[in-house]
């Protein structure tokens, strides 16, 4: 296959006025990154010492970078590779400006190539030349549509062979990961297959996710995150105001996060909404569906009892996996209904849906029995149906906003029938991925893409950039390189030990989880709502250059 074999076809959308005055920004750089050529990187040599992680990394070293040593290095023409991998974060198309822009300017005859559609465009080794021209149409653009995005992770010898030939054929000098917790563990064994090859390309990680859970030491954010809540928050606030408005309904808006509530504790702390769930909170306090159903009740009778008869309440999109008895029936689900399973293969022959449920209802132990009862048929149902590819329960497909409007229904209505509660569900998911980038993003992914540059110019493998003080200025954001292996612990899942980068949760003992606490009081029964509005890209700094609340209380 020849190099830039590509059955891309970009869509041909015309831009709005807006889009078009976007493409003019130009993203501002730190001071110390201003000047590419002078900078190299020194190392601490310090050994892998996690007994767990050791066997797997044998070729790289637990290295700590200083970086900024002075450098009158001149580089050669550099061959870059980049890859985007899982869901869409706004941004995307400047982690790719920045690196294109760094590396013409280490040396105007480098080339920067995409592989299409995700980590399954390295496997075939699918790929997009990237130039100026077609740059030009996509620089402070949301979306990921200039070589796409896909879930294939690259796992299996068979896989690791294929990425090995396809940077061979491609003679890469680097390969740039862009992706969340599972891509950039996924970079750092490649990054180690391929120094154990003798193989010359540099494998650098980006760090990405709107969900805001692959965050530690090192990395204060990943990109999108700040783009999504802006857009969420927006809608929040104009749902508040209807809701302050009519006086009628109960919003329930379901954010999304799979495994984190980072994004719902962002946007209650934008929009100050009556009651926000936090699923590390549910956990901590071990509260089951019931228990989070009682207080959903509650506030609605405390409110009804000031006259209130609405509400706006924020729900995470993973909640359900925080309450220990779901938890607990997801995991007995997804054992029962593991792929190739005799319960499975019985499930499929079932084509009635109430068949279906009753043969799970069979199955069960008396625990997980009594908790899926207690669940409404359609989501009974959902448990079923939507599966991943392993057999396992879809968390973030499961429809927690109407599941608990439903049950808090059903209690009022047994307990209080005379009060009033009409609710109406809302989900805010993909259009928070792919807006354009607010200024944050922009020159966050900008300056994201100059560094992981920076990297396979100076040779150095296996490492994630990030910026340190984000929460400050651009000019005074310290770049960061990290080790991708110091990030990498030993987790069980599927019943199996995995080295993983562990995602990041909502620290309850953080100050921006300290700050909400210490508010929704008032905002439970005080409509203090805050209408924040759209991203802004004019005018005063105070309303362009906004950072997240939550970066400035816990890292500010
Ligand atoms: P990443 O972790 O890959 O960035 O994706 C996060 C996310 O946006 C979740 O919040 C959401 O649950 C999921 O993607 C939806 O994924 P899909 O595009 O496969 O429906």
């Amino acid at each position: 296959m020849s190099i830039f074999d590509t059955d891309q076809k970009l869509p041909e959308l015309e831009l709005s006025p807006l889009q078009k005055e976007r493409l003019e920004y130009r993203p501002s750089i730190c001071d110390s990154l201003q000047n590419l050529e002078g900078i190299d990187f020194q190392e601490n040599g310090l050994p892998l010492t996690d007994a767990a992680i050791v066997p797997s990394f044998t070729q790289l070293s637990y290295r700590k970078t200083v970086i900024f040593a002075k450098s009158e290095k001149q580089c050669a023409p550099l061959k870059v590779g980049v890859v985007l991998s899982g869901g869409q974060a706004a941004g995307g198309h400047n982690v790719i400006s920045g690196l294109y822009d760094a590396l013409i300017e280490l040396n105007p005859d480098s080339t920067l190539i995409g592989f299409l559609n995700g980590p399954g465009g390295i496997i075939r080794n699918k790929t997009l030349e990237i130039t100026k021209e077609l740059l030009a149409n996509f620089r402070n653009q949301g979306g990921f549509d200039l070589i796409g995005s896909g879930r294939t992770k690259v796992e299996t010898p068979e896989q690791f062979k294929a990425a090995h030939h396809a940077v061979n054929e491609n003679e890469l000098d680097g390969l740039i990961i862009v992706g969340g917790d599972d891509s950039n563990t996924n970079a750092a064994f490649l990054a180690e297959y391929f120094y154990s090859l003798g193989c010359k390309t540099c494998v650098v990680g980006v760090p990405k996710t709107i969900d805001g859970d692959l965050q530690n030491e090192a990395i204060e954010l990943p990109f999108g995150f700040d783009t999504a809540c802006k857009t969420y928050s927006e809608i929040i606030g104009n749902i508040a105001r209807d809701c302050i408005s009519a006086k009628k309904y109960y919003y329930f808006i379901k954010l999304m996060g799979r495994s984190a509530s980072h994004i719902t504790l962002e946007c209650a702390l934008q929009s100050q909404p009556n009651l926000a769930l936090i699923g590390e909170e549910i956990e901590a306090k071990k509260m089951k569906l019931s228990d989070v159903v009682q207080q959903l009740a509650d506030l609605v009778k405390d409110r009804s009892k000031l006259g209130f008869d609405y509400g706006v309440v924020l729900v995470p999109e993973g909640i359900v996996e925080f309450m220990p008895d779901i938890r607990a029936l997801i995991l007995e689900l997804n054992k029962m209904l593991a792929r190739g399973s005799a319960d499975a293969v019985m499930l499929e022959r079932t084509f009635n849906a109430l068949d279906k449920i009753n043969y799970v209802i069979s199955k069960l132990s008396a625990e997980t029995r009594d908790s899926y009862k207690l669940l409404p048929q359609d989501i009974q149902l959902q448990l079923l149906i939507d599966r991943d590819p392993h057999g396992n329960v879809q968390v973030s497909r499961i429809d927690s906003e109407r599941l608990l409007m439903q049950l808090t229904r059903e209690l009022l209505t047994r307990t209080d029938p005379s009060i009033k509660f009409s609710c109406q569900p809302i989900f805010c998911g993909y259009e928070g991925r792919s807006s354009l980038p607010s200024n944050f993003d922009a020159n966050y992914c900008y300056n994201l893409g100059r560094l992981a540059a920076l990297l396979v110019a100076r040779k150095r493998s296996g490492f994630m950039v990030s910026f340190g003080k984000l929460a400050k200025p651009v000019d005074s954001w310290e770049p960061r390189v990290t080790p991708l292996v110091a990030m990498l612990t030993v987790e069980e899942r599927d019943g199996k030990a995995k080295v993983v980068i562990k995602k990041a949760l909502v620290d309850l003992k953080g100050k921006a989880f300290a700050d909400f606490a210490q508010k929704r009081t008032t905002w439970r029964l005080k409509d203090q709502y805050c209408q924040r509005g759209p991203i802004q890209f004019f005018g005063p700094s105070e309303l362009t250059d906004t950072v997240p609340l939550s970066l400035v209380l816990n890292r500010g």
